[in-house]
């Protein structure tokens, strides 16, 4: 499929907001284990994007193994320290091997915590407007997938596509990517027929008994909501990185765009 830039969009808005999914940035059957394969060859592809990116990443086998342990969710609850704490000090790790690996490709990733620019659930809006200034001047700012106080003793799980949702919305990114280990949104598991476009809310039910932030379903429903704000959003499989590069560059590439 051959994706075409908006020229006159194209030139206002230059910035890239991307999703690095657990699944393709962990091994999603096997708790605590980074796909460091997969984060080096993103890495380098992004190196010769020459435009301000924007990264988020999720949790995989890293922050969804123990708030599965815990049974933590995204609905704000009291929950013990031990949990609380297992799940953040997951996550600080899985973004710093994913810093690591963008550091030796030769890129300036700028670690980017969600807490600096959401308080309880709601974003800082100011805050939020700094971070492309930051992606301007080179660095590339990555965020991840978190546990967030919420307040009143409670926390909650906040999903990498949720904040993804925020940050567009607020953003108007040029594009957004959601990265993963599939071609794209396929029409259903069993014949896995690749859709090429969305353009309308599809119900999408995906079954991943460790993912407590709702899976691919919760990636539709972000995706959709983002490009009804008027930015294409498109799903790459991360495993073969010159998708992502074709897709920004507008090239023929395989994959599914929601089109904003
Ligand atoms: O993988 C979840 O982020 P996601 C992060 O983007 C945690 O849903 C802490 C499980």
């Amino acid at each position: 499929m051959r994706y075409f830039l908006k020229p006159s969009i194209a030139l206002l808005k230059i910035m890239i907001l991307m999703k690095l999914g657990g699944s393709i940035i962990t091994n999603k059957n096997k708790p605590l284990t980074p796909n460091r394969n997969a984060i080096k060859g993103i890495a380098a592809s992004l190196k010769n994007v020459n435009e301000p990116l924007v990264i988020v990443h999720g949790g995989g086998s890293f922050g969804h193994y123990w708030s599965v342990k815990y049974d933590m969710h995204t609905k704000p609850q009291r929950h013990g320290a031990k949990g609380v704490s297992a799940v953040k000090n997951s996550m600080v790790e899985l973004n710093n091997i994913v810093l690591k690996s963008f550091l030796e490709s030769g890129l300036n990733p700028y670690c980017l915590p969600p807490s600096d620019f959401i308080i309880s659930n709601k974003p800082l809006i100011k805050k939020v407007k700094e971070i492309p200034k930051i992606a301007k001047t080179g660095l590339t700012p990555i965020s991840y997938g978190d546990v967030m106080w919420f307040g009143k003793n409670k926390f909650y799980i906040l999903s990498g596509d949720r904040i993804m949702g925020i940050l567009a919305k607020i953003l108007r990114p040029r594009l957004a990517i959601f990265v993963t280990n599939v071609d794209g949104v396929y029409s259903d598991m069993k014949s896995k027929k690749l859709l090429n476009e969305i353009t309308e809310e599809i119900p999408i039910t995906s079954k991943v008994s460790m993912d407590v932030t709702g899976g691919m379903s919760r990636k539709i429903k972000e995706a959709f909501t983002i490009s009804k704000n008027g930015t294409d959003v498109f799903f790459v499989n991360g495993n073969i990185p010159r998708r992502i590069t074709n897709a920004i560059n507008g090239k023929s590439f395989e994959g599914t765009i929601f089109r904003g």
